[in-house]
This record gives C-alpha cells, sequence and structure tokens, in this order.
C-alpha cells in the first residue's frame, strides 16, 4: 500500500484486508487441528478459531509492520499468533469460574457449545499452538533466530502474569470491591491492553524497525491499549447483545469496578479520546507517521462494538 493509499484509508478497511488476511490463516489451522484431533477437540478448535472477531489485533499488527516499513504478506502470521492467543483469553474468559457468559461473537460460548473441560482444555492448548504459529511465521519471513525470541518473549510476556493472565486475575479477585483508579488501570493495561500493545510491538519487530521506531510503537499501543478497555467499559452500559456480540451489562451483573462506574460514561469516554490523541502523538513524535495506526486508534475509541 502507498502512502496516498495510506492516507485514505479507514479502519474500517484496515479491518476488513486484517480479516480476509488472518481468517484465511485461521481457517488452515482449524482444519490442521481437526484432522490432528479428530473428534470433540478438534471441532472445538476450530469453532473457537472460526468465531468472526473484529480483528482488531490483526490489523494492528499488520498496520504496524508496514509503519515500520514491512512489506511481506507473511506477516499475517504475526497476526494469527496474536489472534490465537487473544481466541484463548475469550474461550477462558467466558467459563463459569470467570466470567461465566453464554454469548461471545454473536454465538454460544465455546463451552456453551461443547462443555466445560472440552474449552478449558481446548483454550489451554491454543497457547502452544500460538508459539508454533509464530515459529511459523518468523521463518516465513525469513527472521533471525534472536528476532524471533524477542517475539516469542513479547507475545507471551503479554499473555502471562506480567500481563493478561496477571490482569484477569486481578480483574477476578477485584469483583463486588470498589476499586479506585490506580488499580483499576494496573488490571486493564494487564488483561487488555498487555497483549494490544504487543501487537504494535510485534508489528515493529517483524518488520526489522530500529528500537526508536519500536519504542514508539510501544508507546502507541501502551495508550490504545487502555484506551480499548475504557471503551469496552462505555459499551458494557450503552450497548445492547445483539449489537457487542456478547451479553451486555455483565459488568453491572459481577459488580465490576469500570471506567464507567469510577468517571461516568462521559468521563470514561474522553478519557479514552484523550488517550488515542496521545497514542497518535507518540508516532508523530517519533517521526513515525501512520495514517493506518491513528485510523486504527480512532476507532477503537468510537467503535459501537
Ligand atoms: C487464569 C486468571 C487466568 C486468566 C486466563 C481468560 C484470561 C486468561 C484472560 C482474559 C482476558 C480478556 C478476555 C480480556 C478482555 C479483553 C477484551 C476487551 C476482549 C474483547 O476484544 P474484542 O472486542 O473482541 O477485540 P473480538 O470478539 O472482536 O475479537
Amino acid at each position: 500500500m502507498s502512502t496516498s493509499e495510506l492516507a485514505r484509508v479507514t479502519a474500517e478497511e484496515l479491518l476488513a484486508e486484517a480479516r480476509i488476511l488472518a481468517d484465511r490463516r485461521l481457517e488452515a489451522l482449524a482444519e490442521r487441528l481437526e484432522r490432528a484431533h479428530p473428534g470433540r477437540d478438534g471441532q472445538a478448535f476450530a469453532y473457537a478459531l472460526r468465531t468472526p472477531g473484529k480483528r482488531v489485533r490483526p490489523a494492528l499488527v499488520v498496520a504496524a509492520y508496514r509503519a515500520s516499513g514491512g512489506r511481506d504478506e507473511g506477516v499475517a502470521g504475526v497476526a494469527t499468533a496474536v489472534e490465537t492467543v487473544h481466541t484463548y483469553s475469550l474461550v477462558h474468559d467466558d467459563l463459569p469460574c470467570m466470567d461465566d457468559d453464554d454469548l461471545r461473537r454473536g454465538r454460544p460460548t465455546t463451552h456453551r457449545a461443547f462443555d466445560v473441560l472440552t474449552a478449558t482444555r481446548v483454550g489451554f492448548l491454543l497457547v502452544p499452538v500460538a508459539a508454533q504459529v509464530l515459529a511459523e511465521a518468523s521463518a516465513e519471513l525469513g527472521l533471525e533466530p534472536p528476532l524471533l525470541r524477542r517475539m516469542a518473549e513479547v507475545l507471551f510476556e503479554a499473555g502471562g502474569i506480567e500481563g493478561m493472565v496477571g490482569g484477569q486475575w486481578l480483574d477476578l479477585e477485584a469483583e463486588q470491591r470498589a476499586l479506585d483508579l490506580p488499580e483499576l488501570i494496573a488490571i486493564h493495561r494487564g488483561k487488555t491492553g498487555a497483549l494490544i500493545r504487543a501487537s504494535c510491538v510485534l508489528g515493529g519487530l517483524a518488520a526489522r524497525g530500529t528500537p526508536p521506531v519500536v519504542e514508539a510503537l510501544e508507546a502507541f499501543g501502551a495508550d490504545i491499549g487502555l484506551a480499548f478497555q475504557i471503551a469496552d467499559d462505555v459499551l458494557d452500559v450503552i450497548g445492547t447483545s445483539a449489537q457487542l456480540g456478547k451479553t451486555a451489562g455483565r459488568d453491572a451483573a459481577l459488580q465490576k469496578s469500570t471506567y464507567a462506574r469510577l468517571l461516568g460514561v462521559e468521563g470514561a469516554r474522553s478519557e479514552a479520546q484523550r488517550l488515542a490523541r496521545r497514542a497518535v502523538e507518540h508516532l508523530d513524535t517519533a517521526g513515525v507517521p501512520s495514517p493506518a495506526l491513528a485510523a486504527l486508534a480512532h476507532y477503537i475509541v468510537n467503535r459501537s462494538s
């Protein structure tokens, strides 16, 4: 995509492109896992991987990759690895021992379509699958082993105790307890922000971006990662289940502290907007202007699902 094309590109177009790139690989992965695990497990893998998500993280990987000078379509493999980790997190997030939800992406959650044990097992198994997908992507892109090692660290640290799992853990512990803003920020940065930040960093690394470029992408990703979850808090209050593809009003039902609860819907919205603006400023200041990433930042805080 040329610079002039990028200037005109909309978030919807970027998401549609990321969907094509990632879904082709998610489908191939689903078929591979169905063959490797005939029966219920294989069907559950395929069910989880085929659910129609927005593909925000793949779009961020691809946009960050291009902003760093990358041009190879093999980056779709990196995007697929991130989406696989995200898919596992959704399968587990919906389990009765976590958010206990029946609806995800407009369809029954994996444990509802199958059973809790199958969903638990398949969710866990998606983590090594993601590692394999990342390794295959790095080979396809011709990346040197130290770069693959760095990318694996980025993805799995983001998915681990310092990131997504740690944030989710705190979130579960905090149910029915009033949190202050610093506690809430720590949860949001972990459970949602870490993987979004990693998506941006991974795109930069896959393109062999220089350290200043990758740092700018990380700062961008950290701010939009937090903004993403703030927007999610707002949507949980003002959205409908049909719009969101998951049960609306779940945070209130679980008596969770959220940005909407702490700052009000308008206060939360304006904080998300402020973070999205600051995210784009990180890129501009570092001399990494990216209309595509700016469009995605704008989408993330103005989306309706
Ligand atoms: C063992 C404590 C423990 C945790 C396991 C389950 C889990 C790890 C982490 C949960 C992380 C999680 C689901 C955070 C919420 C992130 C979020 C806002 C997801 C929705 O993302 P979208 O809107 O969804 O991009 P789609 O469906 O469009 O992909």
